[in-house]
């Protein structure tokens, strides 16, 4: 019905954030799966560029089409809206999901039964994003955990203390993950562990975790996000389950853009 031509508009080009993320790797898939999406072409730079097109681009009410997911702090400073996916290539609500290492259970079991019982909300995770575009991660944290204690406890509780031993945690570089990694250490910490955070592309926590460099992560977007490098490792990784659920990912535009559906972009 629209008149225009939303992909002329934008330049045949989606806004996309770091080449070794899943969700860039889900665009391409979107872009050879929907004729809509002929000819379109994914600018993969940084989730920083991404969002200082964004902004720019909506501050003054111009088409832009981004790679976006929850949780995120975009979606409660932008009006924003996911397109419809009837192709089902971003899957619907994803879990995050806790990994650990073989053997990690036998030799860390207050660790390991700490990853297994993280977990915490989206509403949790945003409101922390939204805290952490004023303050670094680490101190909101910090906070998050004064304010919750009661649900650390549940994580903790009966979890028999250490003295100082060491266990990394691969995690991925967006803060969503910046922010579970930070919370995780300081309950592991309330135990007495020594924890080491390490962020690294999302194919390198899955064979960080299987070849044992990693002792787990709480990083792991499934199924669709992170599915193919789960799938290539699922037999050398302990699954714990998710830490949050109804976290998505998709296509998305601002509400002032008169489209609904992948399937309204055009080639
Ligand atoms: N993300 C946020 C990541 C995982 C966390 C959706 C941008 C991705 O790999 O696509």
């Amino acid at each position: 019905e629209s008149s225009v031509n939303v992909g002329e508009a934008v330049d045949y080009t989606i806004t996309g954030i770091e080449p070794g993320a899943g969700i860039t790797e889900s665009t391409s898939n979107a872009i050879s799966e929907y004729d809509s999406l002929s000819g379109w072409e994914q600018n993969s730079s940084s989730t920083a560029a991404m969002l200082s097109e964004l902004r720019t681009r909506y501050e003054n009410e111009e088409p832009i089409v981004i790679t976006g997911w929850n949780p995120h702090y975009k979606f409660a400073q932008f009006d924003l809206k996911y397109l419809e996916d009837p192709q089902n290539v971003y899957g619907e609500a994803e879990e995050i999901r806790t990994i650990a290492r073989m053997g990690l259970e036998e030799d860390m079991p207050g660790a390991y039964k700490i990853l297994d019982r993280f977990q915490w909300t989206l509403e949790d995770s945003e409101s922390f994003l939204l805290e952490a575009q004023e303050k670094d991660i680490e101190t909101v944290a910090q906070e998050w955990v004064d304010n919750n204690q009661g649900k650390v406890d549940e994580w903790i509780n009966g979890v028999e203390s250490v003295d100082g031993k060491e266990i990394e945690l691969a995690l991925t570089p967006w803060d969503s993950e910046r922010a579970s990694s930070a919370v995780v250490k300081l309950a592991l910490e309330q135990k007495g562990y020594d924890v080491t955070l390490t962020p690294v592309d999302p194919s390198v926590v899955f064979e960080a975790v299987a070849n044992g460099d990693a002792d787990g992560s709480t990083a792991p977007w499934m199924p669709k996000t992170h599915g193919s490098f789960y799938e290539e490792h699922e037999d050398n990784i302990v699954d714990l389950g998710p830490n949050l659920e109804g976290a998505l990912t998709g296509l998305a535009v601002p509400t002032y853009m008169d489209i609904e559906s992948i399937e309204d972009l055009q080639p």
